[in-house]
């Protein structure tokens, strides 16, 4: 008995090294553990054996066999999905780019249209465009912007986490400290970029949403300096006056901080469900760069200052086509987007 077990665990290796498919496994599941499977027959074929002692014996040995075909038969199986995707990523997306479109032509997103307004905007005023990640670490979405473990600001910007201890970015100012790091002072940049949060999704919520960072570091920056860009960038953007409004903000990353609220545009400030009633829209937080987070970016906070900014891009799209609920720009609704990107 004790010899066809071993025959059989023998049999399993063989099997197991050349399954290259789950319907090879499935077959392999069969004839060990099946109702006419070798392990069944084994199984029968105790009641043969007059030695208690031996009975016994073998049964372990029979259920041992059995847990063991079980297991490996489950990890083969995982192995072979991993192996699977592995080959998919390896062969990457294939392209036929001469199938003709299905209906007519299509066109920019219109937060890809205000992004690129935006983006000709800065550049004329000197800034160069950044492209950032949107897998971050802790490091720079939170600690180098003076937001450690265990500050409050954190539980504002939960997001998605990978199990490698990475996670979606919750804001553009993730990239600040890598932008300083590569450039140092003086420094005038925009990134904009997607960001993730967990978020109950309303009218003007989405769990994913785009924002656009600014900063401008150089010697004797001041608030005079910040204002003056984001008159200049709302004016150009909405080329009419704006009710704007600043008001005190905290971030632990400035200092000090001011939350920008424009006017809503959908209900020209009366109060609505996309401004949540008060007639203001959060658009642009911004503030004074913390001397931390300079000292972090390798900058020093003695001899320069700056500014920064968080735009909130998606909203700006929104303000700027009248769109009431955002999450139409999500959507994928091409009947709902083509009445904002004909131009
Ligand atoms: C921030 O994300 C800061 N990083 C902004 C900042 C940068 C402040 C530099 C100071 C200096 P806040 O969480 O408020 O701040 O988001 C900034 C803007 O992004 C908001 O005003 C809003 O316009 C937009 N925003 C934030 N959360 C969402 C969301 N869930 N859906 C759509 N837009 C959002």
């Amino acid at each position: 008995m004790l010899t066809k077990i071993e025959a059989l665990r023998a049999q399993l290796n063989e099997l197991l090294e050349k399954a290259e498919s789950s319907a090879e496994l499935d077959k392999a599941k069969v004839e060990f553990l099946g109702k006419k499977g070798a392990i069944t027959e084994l199984m029968t074929s105790l009641k043969e054996l007059k030695d208690p002692m031996e009975k016994k014996n073998a049964g372990q040995q029979i259920n041992l066999l059995k847990k063991e075909v079980e297991e490996r038969l489950a990890a083969r199986a995982d192995e072979l999905v991993k192996l699977e995707e592995q080959r998919q990523i390896e062969a990457g997306p294939r392209y036929d780019f001469t199938v003709p479109a299905k209906s007519g032509q299509g066109s920019l997103h219109p937060i890809t249209i205000v992004q690129n307004e935006l983006e000709e905007i800065f550049a004329s005023m000197g800034f160069t465009i950044e492209d950032y990640d949107e897998i971050v670490d802790e490091y720079h979405n939170f600690e180098a912007l003076n937001i450690p473990g265990h500050h409050p600001a954190r539980d504002m910007q939960d997001t998605y986490y990978l199990s490698n201890g990475q996670l979606l970015k919750t804001h553009t100012s993730a990239a600040q400290n890598a932008i300083m790091r590569k450039y140092g002072a003086p420094l005038r940049a925009i990134f904009p970029g997607r960001c993730f949060r967990n978020e109950a999704t309303d009218a003007c919520h989405e769990n994913t949403f785009f924002q656009m960072e600014g900063i401008m570091i150089d010697e004797d920056i001041s608030i005079s300096n910040l204002i003056y860009f984001m008159k200049t960038m709302l004016s150009e953007v909405f080329e009419r006056d704006i009710n704007v409004r600043l008001r005190p903000g905290f971030f632990p990353f400035v200092e000090p901080g001011f939350e920008l609220d424009i006017s809503c545009l959908i209900c020209g400030g009366e109060g609505c469900p996309t401004c949540k009633n008060s007639g203001w829209l959060e658009l642009c937080p911004c503030g004074m760069i913390h001397p931390n987070v300079l000292t972090a970016g390798g900058i020093d906070p003695e001899k320069y200052t700056g500014f920064a900014f968080g735009l909130g891009l998606t909203r700006l799209a929104m303000m700027k086509n009248g769109i009431k609920d955002i999450r139409v720009l999500n959507s994928g609704n091409l009947k709902a987007l083509s009445q904002f990107t004909s131009r």
